[in-house]
Order: structure tokens, then sequence, then C-alpha cells
């Protein structure tokens, strides 16, 4: 999608700290780190929040755990625990409107959410 900056990252116009990628999705570093490991897993297609997904996108949203949790085994914090976060539209913290996934770990959280 046009003007979608998540898009232009997965197109790679604009550039990213990208730590994953295969045909569906996409991950890279948070550009402003909230944990030691701080990961945006991205579906490459645009979907713009939580409330647009369609029957048809099952499978591709439920690819993002799916790779946030391999990450998480990759870096090895998977067995401690780490947290995931989907943030959906102003109330919910949402600021960029292509959905992602936040995969941070190396560290210990608190509930609830701020
Ligand atoms: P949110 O859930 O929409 O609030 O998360 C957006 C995230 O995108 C946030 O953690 C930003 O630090 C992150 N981010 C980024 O990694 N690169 C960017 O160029 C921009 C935001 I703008």
């Amino acid at each position: 999608m046009q003007d979608c900056l998540f898009c232009k990252i997965a197109q790679r116009e604009i550039p990213a700290d990208i730590v994953y990628e295969d045909d569906q999705v996409l991950a890279f570093n948070d550009i402003n780190p909230q944990a030691p490991t701080h990961i945006l897993v991205i579906p490459k297609s645009h979907i713009a929040t939580l409330n647009d997904i369609e029957e048809r996108d099952q499978a591709l949203v439920g690819r993002l755990p799916y790779v946030a949790a391999r990450l998480a085994g990759e870096r090895g914090f998977a067995a401690d625990g780490y947290r995931v976060v989907m943030n959906c539209n102003d109330q919910g913290g949402q600021t960029v409107y292509h959905i992602h996934m936040h995969l941070m770990g190396g560290r210990r959280f608190t509930w609830p959410a701020g």
C-alpha cells in the first residue's frame, strides 16, 4: 500500500534491520526497543489493523506468532518467557497502521499492561 511505512520496509524501499523473512512474513528489529530483544513481525501484505483481518487472512496472521516463537527460540529466551503484543487503533496504542506483532524478550514483564 502506498504511504505505508511497513509496506515500504517489506518492499525494501526503506531500510530496516531485518532478522527473518519468508514469502509471507518479515521480521525486523524495532527502531525504539523496549526490551533487550524487540522485534516486529509483520505480514508482507497490507492489513491496517486487527479489525481488518478477513477470513482469508487467518493462516497468514497465524504465522505471526509462529514466527515470533521461532525467533524467541533462536534467541534463547523461549523457555524463560517473553511478551508478544498487538496494539489496535488509538486507545490500544497503535501508531503504525500495518498490523505487527511485537516480540519482546530478555527481561521480566509486568501485568497488567500500562
Ligand atoms: P505500535 O504498536 O503501532 O505502537 O508499534 C509501532 C512500532 O513501530 C513502535 O514500537 C516503533 O518503535 C516501531 N517503529 C519502527 O520500528 N520503525 C519506524 O520507522 C517506526 C516505528 I515510525
